[in-house]
């Protein structure tokens, strides 16, 4: 599953359960939902995308003509492995650990650690992610794989895996691919990096997958499907919603709208509602009015060029040390370095 930040709406009042919400209600979905509605603005975070139904239909993205990234990225692992590894790899063949934030089905790691066993590397790959059933089942495809290789997943939160690795003897090599990235607001995204380079030795690496800016169109076309699966995939918190927290949301009145800024190089995701409306949240014990027309945004997903990928690694102490991309330039893995 992919793993996507929230930077939640800030302080509001807490949310209050009342009777007849949904049993399975998650306060800090809850408590999110009541925020992010009760904005002007509204915004609800597309962390909140990846339930079950939502992770099978991200996965039905990922194979659609228009969605570029995962297949560019596969191609980029596939066609660089060698020199990919090689970078990963310590001195004198070394006993290190690859960690991997938000590995999901790791079909795109897999290509690396074939290479890696193939080269007979001494290392250990940490899957982390916060879902055990997610680890669980990548663990076991691995085991079935690839027998030989020494796999530890870590439940735990980023900071908290890497706080725990921190002392570890060795180099850690960090993955972080498929412009998951590219879900931060450019300030939660200045921390993470700054919180990633904090745990790192001058020894370590990190791998970071980042979508490159291109053709406004093609970048369009990628959020607005034409079989409307990206739709589905962000009407579907909607769906959540209607389950989790007891809403009534009428999905045949939102409808799904994106849009591409090729001047901040970002996709923004929207639902948009059809009519004026109100809707009930039984978990919060209370409705909200929606004008005809009015948004809530849902998603950002920010597009890069190498000179503000070099820039985001400075401000993080993290120095670029190589750049693999494919042969049109439309996504690059960057391998970096902190600088001491
Ligand atoms: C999982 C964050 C990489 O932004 O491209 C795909 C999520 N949203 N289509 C992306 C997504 C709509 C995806 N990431």
């Amino acid at each position: 599953m992919p793993i996507t930040n929230t930077a939640p709406p800030e302080q509001a009042q807490s949310a209050t359960m009342a009777a007849g919400a949904a049993q399975t209600a998650d306060p800090a979905l809850a408590q999110h939902v009541l925020e992010g509605l009760s904005r002007p603005q509204r915004a609800l975070s597309s962390m909140y995308f990846y339930d079950d139904a939502g992770s099978r239909l991200f996965q039905q993205i990922m194979e659609l003509p228009e969605y570029y990234p995962t297949r560019t990225e596969f191609q980029v692992l596939t066609q660089h492995r060698a020199a990919i590894c090689a970078s990963l790899v310590p001195e004198n063949q070394a006993a290190f650990h690859l960690l991997e934030l938000g590995a999901g089905d790791g079909l795109k790691t897999k290509i690396l650690l074939r290479q890696l066993l193939e080269a007979q590397a001494n290392v250990v790959y940490a899957p982390v992610d916060i879902s055990a059933s997610a680890l669980e089942g990548l663990a076991s495809s691995l085991r079935h794989e690839m027998p030989t290789l020494q796999v530890q997943p870590l439940v735990a939160e980023y900071a908290a895996a890497l706080a725990q690795m921190r002392t570890q003897a060795g180099r850690k090599a960090l993955l972080f691919l498929g412009s998951n990235i590219g879900n931060f607001h450019p300030e939660a995204r200045q921390q993470f990096l700054a919180a990633l380079s904090k745990q790192l030795t001058p020894n370590d690496r990190l791998l970071i997958g980042f979508d490159l800016q291109k053709n406004p169109r093609q970048i369009r076309a990628a959020y607005d499907d034409a079989q409307g699966v990206t739709a589905a995939f962000n009407l579907n918190l909607l769906t959540r919603l209607n389950r989790e927290l007891g809403a009534d949301f009428d999905l045949g009145q939102w409808e799904h709208f994106t849009d591409y800024d090729p001047q901040v190089g970002v996709i923004r995701s929207y639902l948009v509602s059809r009519r004026a409306q109100q809707v009930h949240v039984a978990a919060l014990g209370r409705s909200f009015a929606f004008a005809a027309w009015e948004t809530i945004h849902t998603e950002n997903s920010y597009k890069f060029t190498l000179p503000q990928i070099e820039a985001l690694g400075a401000a993080a102490g993290l120095a670029v040390q190589q750049v693999f991309t494919d042969e049109q330039n439309w996504f690059a893995d960057v391998l970096f370095a902190p600088h001491r």
